[in-house]
């Protein structure tokens, strides 16, 4: 089965290939020069993943998975969230991410820390949103970055109960745990009940 998802985000993509395995093709926007920059006017995972899904899928056939995801800090209010991308200042700029949130974090105690990864998947056809689904993974921030495979703030993220960073811990880890992992179990299921 070929699963097209609309994201440019090299990243996420190549976390959905290495999770779904030989059972599908995985597309995205490399596939595809033509797409148009979709706008991420939502305030919410859900709006924005479904604006991504429904534009895409109105462009190409089969069914289009979109990917909206980010991180929710406690002490930050729910911040960076839907803004992830962008918290440094610069679309896509992960240092300067990074950066922000560790300043913003830096008088916070060990116990305040408490942060979480969210992804809503939303999949679509012909232009409509058919169906959505979240996942999240809790854990914490820390205070310094540590490790360097992953993208985004996972130098910075630590789920509970492991005491290192998804940085640290690497794919397979981080794929059997992730917020993307278990938005896209729930993903194959839909997609394999018949
Ligand atoms: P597309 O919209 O093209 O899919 P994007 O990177 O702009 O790509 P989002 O708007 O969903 O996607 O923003 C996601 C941001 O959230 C991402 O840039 C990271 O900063 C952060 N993020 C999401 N998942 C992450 C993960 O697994 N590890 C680290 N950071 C993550």
């Amino acid at each position: 089965m070929t699963l097209i998802i609309a994201t440019r985000n090299q990243h996420k993509s190549e976390e959905i290939r290495q999770m779904l395995g030989d059972a599908f093709v995985v597309k995205d926007a490399t596939d595809y020069p033509d797409w148009p920059e979709v706008a991420e006017t939502g305030t919410t995972f859900l709006e924005n993943a479904t604006l991504k899904a429904e534009a895409i899928s109105a462009l190409v056939e089969g069914y289009v998975l979109s990917d909206d995801s980010g991180l929710e800090v406690d002490a930050l209010h729910g911040a960076p969230g839907v803004w992830s991308s962008s918290y440094g200042g610069k679309e896509g700029d992960h240092p300067r991410n990074n950066a922000r949130l560790l300043e913003e974090m830096k008088q916070v105690p060990e116990e305040l820390r408490s942060a979480r990864f969210v992804c809503t998947m939303v999949i679509a056809q012909g232009g409509k949103s058919l169906v959505h689904f979240v996942g999240r993974v809790e854990g914490k921030i820390l205070n310094s970055a540590s490790g360097a495979q992953g993208f985004g703030y996972d130098p910075l993220f630590a789920p509970f109960g492991y005491g290192k960073s998804f940085a640290e811990l690497g794919s397979a880890i981080k794929n059997s745990l992730s917020h993307r992992g278990r938005a896209l179990a729930q993903v194959v299921d839909w997609l394999q009940t018949p």
